[in-house]
């Protein structure tokens, strides 16, 4: 039977992408439900052909659900989804709450699908970053190739990544910097102001000067790639872009690769699109950059031993690197017969 459906976060960036893919891509289900903050509860949303009332979290019956997406943030998450799952529902998370909990798969159904042939332990399966998400397709087959010892990243990251608060906070910043001084737009989401700079810190700083961001990347991709011993580092920059994170991804190979066959490996991968073109209009962009629904990949080289490959990748965080990747580990749970 189609599983009964609630998403918790429904009226943000995030959400909405959701809702939009399971319109698109037809996502079977029994019932609906919209879960929002006590500031949207009794909003319309239309939705499937019907107008659904937006719901706050304490009204839900979550024994009446089978599958719960959860993008309202990690506080939230921490105390509702064990609740939700308790009560009978599988919870999808897209937030950093349970992503490093061992009982608790993270889940990209391109590289680790093998993780979901068991029910998860804690009834929740958690969704990666969303930088993370794009950096782990391209580089499992470089990995299983070519082995790797080590990966730098440096990310572009956009506006959206801080949901509709951030988007909006950039708009308003672009159009007081424009208008000239005094600027006197709040910055909250991204001190000391986006518009026409660039920032290098994404969540909080710590202790060692390494940022949250940069943790998750390290960490998540170690556990999505079952690859303790990879070393991946990277520096994540907030950049003006309303939508769509880019990646600079350098890997240091075990063995030697040639370019050619890095293209081949790349563009075979589900969904990975491989721009060979060096014109700059061709090269993807988080502006120009196609199917929203692939993993753009450009620039690819490899040095002259064969054991440096550098690319760029542009991949849509909303959807790719958060709501796309919870409808396929729900699609792929479906197949497994686990939902
Ligand atoms: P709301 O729109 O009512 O604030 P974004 O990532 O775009 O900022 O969206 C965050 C999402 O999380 C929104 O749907 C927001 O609802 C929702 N949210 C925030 N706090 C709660 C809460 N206490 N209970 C349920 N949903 C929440
Ligand atoms: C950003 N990556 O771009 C963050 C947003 O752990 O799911 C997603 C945070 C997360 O700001």
């Amino acid at each position: 039977d189609a599983p009964r459906v609630a998403v918790v976060g429904a009226t943000g960036a995030v959400g909405m992408s959701l809702l939009q893919l399971v319109e698109e891509r037809g996502f079977d289900y029994a019932s609906f439900e919209l879960v929002a903050s006590p500031r949207s509860a009794g909003r319309t949303v239309e939705f499937g052909g019907a107008e659904l009332v937006v719901r706050e979290i304490d009204d839900v019956d979550f024994g009446s659900v089978d599958v719960a997406f959860f993008s309202a943030g990690t506080a939230l998450s921490r105390i509702w989804a064990p609740r939700a799952s308790a009560e009978g529902a599988l919870v999808i998370d897209n937030t950093a709450a349970f992503r490093m909990d061992p009982d608790t798969p993270l889940v990209v159904p391109q590289v680790n699908a093998s993780v979901l042939d068991r029910r998860p332990a804690s009834g929740i399966v958690a969704n990666p970053n969303c930088s993370t998400i794009p950096l782990v397709r391209v580089l499992r087959p470089v990995l299983r190739e070519w082995g790797a010892e080590q990966v730098v990243v440096s990310t572009y990251q956009a506006a959206s990544g801080g949901g509709y608060s951030g988007i909006g906070e950039l708009r308003e910043d672009a159009r007081s910097q424009l208008a000239g001084p005094p600027y006197s737009v709040p910055v909250k989401e991204f001190p000391p102001g986006l518009a026409f700079n660039v920032i290098p810190f994404i969540d909080t700083v710590l202790d060692d000067g390494g940022t949250v961001e940069e943790r998750k990347m390290a960490q998540e991709s170690a556990k999505i790639l079952a690859s303790p011993e990879l070393d991946v580092t990277a520096t994540c920059v907030r950049v003006p872009v309303v939508n769509g994170h880019s990646e600079a991804v350098w890997i240091r190979t075990r063995r030697p690769a040639e370019r050619e066959a890095v293209i081949a490996e790349l563009a075979a991968q589900p969904d990975v699109v491989v721009h060979e073109s060096t014109d700059p209009v061709s090269t993807p962009t988080p502006r120009h950059n196609g199917d929203p629904d692939r993993v753009h990949v450009g620039r690819i080289r490899v040095s002259e031993d064969g054991c440096g490959v550098w690319l760029w990748l542009v991949a849509d965080n909303l959807r790719i690197g958060a709501a796309l990747n919870a409808i396929q580990i729900a699609e792929l749970l479906r197949e497994k017969g686990k939902l």
